[in-house]
């Protein structure tokens, strides 16, 4: 009886598990300083779709990730951040966002740095996010329309 009820419960674990279809965990770099940095990168990789945790660390730049590959990739992800003015191992910030970043957020910039902001906006213009999702909830509604179109 016990032993039944444990097996049930990994089954459920399993099930919950698949469910959630987390199949890649990684690090990337992430360039920044401060507890506000930490906030907004953070907040910048779990608004994408497919992502399910993201852990940034001040001391390392070491961004921990969470995701379904099927829905998103490391790529896409990092393209999302960097347009919050942060440097990430693949991409450069946007200048206009580093410029924009309280004082205290103002990390040193690698002077090798990748400038590849063709690239970042190419991507940017693919990437999906749940908000955009959320708004367009009623898409098959009476009210379909507008609130959907492509901004
Ligand atoms: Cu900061």
């Amino acid at each position: 009886m016990k032993l039944q009820s444990i097996q049930l419960a990994l089954f459920f674990l399993l099930v919950g598990l698949n469910v959630m279809a987390v199949n890649k965990t990684e690090k990337i770099k992430v360039n920044g300083s401060c507890d506000m940095c930490k906030k907004r990168i953070e907040k910048a990789a779990t608004s994408l779709d497919g992502i399910e945790t993201a852990q940034w660390d001040p001391e390392t730049k070491d961004l921990s990730i969470s995701y379904d590959d099927q829905k998103i990739s490391a790529q896409q992800i990092q393209t999302a951040i960097a347009m919050t003015g942060h440097d990430t191992g693949l991409f450069s910030a946007n200048d206009k966002r580093y410029a924009e970043l309280p004082g205290c957020c103002r990390y040193e910039r690698d002077d090798n740095r990748k400038v590849n902001s063709h690239a970042l906006m190419e991507i940017q213009r693919s990437l999906k996010s749940k908000a955009n999702k959320e708004e367009c909830v009623h898409d098959k509604g009476p009210n379909s329309g507008s609130c959907c179109e492509q901004k």
